[in-house]
């Protein structure tokens, strides 16, 4: 088999080439690569050596798809303290994204220059990890402590130039990297310049309060993961001896690795790539022009809309019933923007150029010419299909027609065109220039080019886009039915708001769910379940509370007062007496014993209510993949990343564990509400679990 990585002699210089698409992982065989490359180069005729890679990008890390299995030699920091020990000069050459291992990689080379449109960056702890290659005892060497331990416990990669500011990189250049790096090279070489051993440098000294500060903040900004904690004990231990430090960075690196939290963050990392994919359609399937994109209802939602467009450079037309409504539209996407100013978020500049991209109309006849349209109106079926009908009119043919609904069905407003083929969903989440996930509705009679140009534009708008099939809620809401319905079970059975919140918020929940729905406004359920008759309306031990909460004129956040009440200044929340009196007064009315409920039965509950009803999204095929579940649940419900999913997180658990305590629930509360899916009975009757069902279906 050929080696990704190649050595030759050039002008003197031992060049090391790696060639690993798609982004230079360290796969072994890469290791094993430059291993032999880094020891024939300490004999042969060349006076240094200079890595660089093919490709889009240097090393972006080590091998993730190897982890879990059984290391191979050489082992990555091995293999980097021999690359480090060379008695010839080392250079890295960095362009595109040098991440992980791959700036690892760097930092244990003798020099760094990169080109200025590279990013360098140790974002392990986005897997629930820490740099395990000396990453978190060179980065310090260099950098100092404090700007290590930003770099490593925010993850977050920075540009070449901020990365030579602190030290990092010695050389930023513009163009030509091959021919800079080894022009740079020469020169090290004709200036006499010292082979300079990271490890043999000093670690500058700081007040050791600034440890304890960084665990606080980080405790609080990573709240329940352990990985940024770890990265803290790491860096302390750069300022022992080299030799040290290194063997406390493995030990928690093993550590970490281990960690339920680290295999949750992993699978969310290919969870995400692998939701972009649509199955049983090709790659390369042609997709359709997106160069303007036009919207339907300039509101709180469709204002966020036409914001994601207009920040990845995309022209907008925003339409609205009348002037009036066009100029609240506009001014409200205009606060937005200088909010973002404000904050630091944007340059003025950019929110001007921003702005400019959004048109406002009221004429249909200037929808004429997009690409896209997306229908942004309130919730009603009939006004979507009207709305659909005069576009279907004005718009040019191969334009697409989506529908920004929650819950409608897209195959019934498809059927108000005479093009169904163009019409599909595209469930945003609020606010929708913010929040990253997009559920993308694909209708009965949705064409395949249609689907997939939405997915490409998707990663365009930087959202992390899901497929769905057609159902009420599509996978997120409609997996939330249950969740709620628990929430409001277990206060009315002997919970608090802040008990059932607190339960949650501690077990990784960004919110609870009484705050969630005092947000969202209690009136939205309470007028839906108005429209239904009785017997329809679901358990009423589920909604009595919110429902006389809502005709006290409590409406959540936006009336001041919900299931808390809010200060009207600053918003904070409060607990209120007369809530408590209210839950109390509907649970004797429906003959309900209260007592207080353990925060793992509510858990239990609400989190247990999502993966039953999840395991049929996948049965029905609404969701591609399990996967596909998570991603929804992590970027557009608060569900902690760390947990991986409600998916993957019931394989954690093991899924005879939850039919077991699904089943118990039954026992205890009735079949209505908990019947096992068939799918978890058939898993369990297998032995098998959730993401092995996803690999063979
Ligand atoms: C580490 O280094 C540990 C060490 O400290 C210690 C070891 C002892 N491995 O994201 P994209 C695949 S931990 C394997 O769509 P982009 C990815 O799955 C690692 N595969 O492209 C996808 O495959 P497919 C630290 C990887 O341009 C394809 O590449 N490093 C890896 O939007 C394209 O990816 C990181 O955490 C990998 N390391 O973004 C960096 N990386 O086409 C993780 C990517 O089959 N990677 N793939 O779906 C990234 O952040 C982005 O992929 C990157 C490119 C910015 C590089």
């Amino acid at each position: 088999m050929n080696s990704p990585v190649k050595y030759e002699i050039v002008d003197e210089i031992g060049v090391i080439t790696i060639d690993n698409p798609p982004v230079n992982a360290l796969s072994h065989a890469v290791r094993k690569g430059m291993l032999d490359a880094i020891r024939e180069a300490q004999t042969d005729a060349s006076r240094a050596v200079l890595i660089h890679c093919e490709g889009r990008t240097f090393i972006a890390g080590a091998d993730i798809t190897e982890f879990g299995k059984p290391p191979a030699d050489p082992w990555l920091p091995d293999l980097l303290n021999e690359i480090e020990a060379s008695t010839k000069l080392v250079v890295a050459a960095l362009h595109g994204t040098a991440l992980g291992g791959g700036f690892e990689t760097a930092l244990a080379s003798h020099y760094r220059i990169a080109l200025d449109s590279a990013r360098v960056g140790l974002p392990e702890v986005k897997l629930g990890l820490l740099p395990g290659a000396g990453g978190t005892q060179r980065a310090p060497r260099l950098a100092g402590i404090e700007a290590a331990l930003e770099l490593i416990t925010s993850g977050a990669p920075i540009p070449a130039a901020q990365a030579a500011g602190t030290g990092l990189v010695d050389e930023v250049v513009s163009e030509d990297l091959l021919d800079a790096a080894l022009a740079y090279t020469k020169r090290l070489l004709a200036d006499g310049a010292e082979v300079r051993r990271t490890s043999e440098l000093e670690v500058a000294p700081v007040d050791p309060a600034v440890f304890e500060a960084c665990r606080q903040a980080v405790a609080k900004k990573a709240r329940g993961q352990t990985a940024p904690l770890r990265i803290v004990d790491c860096v302390e231990a750069s300022t022992l001896p080299f030799a040290e430090g290194e063997k406390r960075e493995r030990e928690l690196f093993m550590e970490c690795m281990q960690d339920p939290q680290s295999a949750g963050l992993r699978h969310m990392f290919f969870a995400e790539r692998e939701a972009a994919k649509i199955v049983g359609l090709p790659r390369d399937i042609e997709l359709r022009n997106i160069d303007k994109v036009g919207i339907v209802g300039g509101g709180t939602m469709g204002g966020g809309i036409a914001m994601s467009f207009a920040n990845a450079g995309i022209p907008v037309t925003l339409i609205e019933i009348d002037d009036a409504a066009l100029e609240r539209g506009l001014s409200i996407v205009a606060k937005n923007y200088a909010g973002s100013v404000k904050r630091g978020k944007l340059s003025e500049e950019k929110a001007a150029a921003c702005r400019d991209l959004i048109a406002g109309s009221t004429d249909y006849a200037s929808l004429a010419d997009v690409d896209l349209v997306i229908e942004a109106v309130f919730e009603d079926p009939e006004l979507k299909k009207d709305i659909f009908a005069r576009l279907d009119s004005v718009c040019k043919p191969d334009a697409i027609l989506a529908t920004n609904t929650s819950y409608q069905d897209v195959d019934a407003i498809a059927a108000a065109t005479g093009r169904p083929g163009d019409v599909l969903g595209m469930h945003f989440f609020s606010p929708a220039n913010i929040m990253k996930l997009l559920e993308v509705v694909r209708g009965d009679k949705t064409g395949d080019d249609v689907l997939a140009t939405v997915m490409a534009l998707a990663k365009r708008i930087r959202k992390v886009a899901v497929v769905s099939g057609v159902c009420y809620g599509f996978i997120g809401n409609r997996m939330l039915q249950g969740y709620f319905r628990e929430a409001q079970l277990c206060l009315i059975e002997g919970g608090t708001p802040e008990s059932v919140d607190a339960a949650m918020y501690d077990w990784g929940m960004a919110m609870g769910p009484i705050s969630v729905a005092d947000l969202a406004g209690l009136d939205v359920g309470y007028k839906a379940r108005q429209a239904l008759p009785e017997d329809q309306r679901d358990d009423p031990r589920s909604y009595r509370v919110p429902d006389a909460l809502v005709e006290m004129g409590r409406l959540g956040q936006k009336s001041g007062a919900g299931f808390y009440s809010y200060d009207p200044a600053t918003r904070r929340k409060s607990s209120d007496a007369a809530v408590l009196e209210v839950i109390e007064r509907e649970a004797q009315e429906l003959g309900i014993e209260r007592e207080p409920l353990p925060a793992d039965e509510i858990v239990d509950r609400l989190i247990y209510a999502l993966v039953n009803e999840g395991l049929r999204v996948l049965e029905e095929g609404i969701a591609q993949r399990p996967g596909d579940i998570d991603v929804v649940y992590i970027y557009g419900y608060g569900f902690p990343a760390w947990r991986g999913g409600p998916m993957h997180y019931a394989d954690t658990v093991g899924l005879d564990t939850v039919l077991a305590r699904i089943n118990e629930f039954r026992e205890r509360f009735g079949a209505e509400n908990w019947t096992p899916a068939p799918l978890l009975e058939k898993l369990v009757a297998e032995g098998t679990s959730i993401s092995a069902f996803a690999k063979t279906g």
